[in-house]
């Protein structure tokens, strides 16, 4: 039997701290020794990136949802094939900010696409790839679209309603109580020092315990 390495991604709505939360389960993986690559969706690729750029950009022209979403996808398979699969293969960790449970949280459940073509496009390109470890960063809507609007000018998502992200948050929080041991769910609405405090105790317990994983992705 081959082993492939961990595969984990960091999730949460708006304002949720996730690039702070990035950098500290970063850092930490690297400290112990991790052979890693950190990346990101919508983008990790040249092609990626460029779909990141139309997705993110306040547009005039009203983007329509299955186009949002294949989008998305298309940038996730270019991902998988460059960059996710051969770290995997290799046996490296992946640490992956946002993947496919944010397509369920935004596009099936915010653009209201439902779950099922999210679920679909999830198996047509990802086969039986699902990510091992998902910390999920949730924080109430309101606190998070408050810290995010002081961030300055905001992307074709953040100017969306505090219902989208309302039914965003819903969305998270439903498929981490139904998903097993794969999610770890952080109260981000704490002080920054307690969220840092929680991730760490999170990455303490992938470095001693990794899982041994069957290469059949
Ligand atoms: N998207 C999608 O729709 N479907 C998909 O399948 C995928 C993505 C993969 C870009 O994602 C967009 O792509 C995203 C969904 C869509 N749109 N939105 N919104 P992104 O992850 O790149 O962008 P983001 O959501 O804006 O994440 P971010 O840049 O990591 O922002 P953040 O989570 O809000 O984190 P932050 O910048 O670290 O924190 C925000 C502010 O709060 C900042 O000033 C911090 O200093 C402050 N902060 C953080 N933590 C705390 C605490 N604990 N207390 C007080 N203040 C805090």
């Amino acid at each position: 039997m081959s082993q492939r390495g961990l595969f984990i991604t960091l999730e949460g709505g708006e304002g949720a701290g996730k690039t702070t939360a990035m950098a500290s389960i970063e850092a930490a993986l690297r400290e112990a020794g991790v052979d890693l690559l950190s990346t990101r969706e919508p983008g990790g690729t040249a092609l990626g990136e460029s779909l990141r750029r139309c997705l993110l950009e306040p547009s005039t022209e009203a983007v329509a949802p299955m186009a949002e979403l294949l989008m998305i996808f298309a940038a996730r398979a270019q991902h998988l094939h460059e960059r996710i699969l051969p770290a995997l293969h290799e046996g490296r960790w992946v640490l992956c900010d946002r993947f496919t449970d944010a397509s369920f949280a935004y596009q099936g459940a915010g653009r209201q696409l439902g779950t099922a073509p999210v679920a679909a496009l999830e198996s047509m390109v990802q086969g039986e790839l699902r990510p091992d470890v998902t910390i999920l960063m949730d924080v109430p809507v309101e606190i998070g679209m408050d810290r995010a609007r002081g961030r300055g000018a905001l992307d074709r998502f953040e100017q969306e309603d505090l219902e989208f992200f309302a039914r965003v948050r819903e969305s998270y929080l439903e498929r981490a109580a139904r998903g097993g041991g794969r999610y770890y769910v952080i109260d981000a609405s704490k002080p920054l020092a307690e969220v840092q405090q929680a991730i760490r105790g999170v990455v303490k317990e992938l470095i001693a315990c990794p899982s041994v994983l069957e290469d059949d992705s």
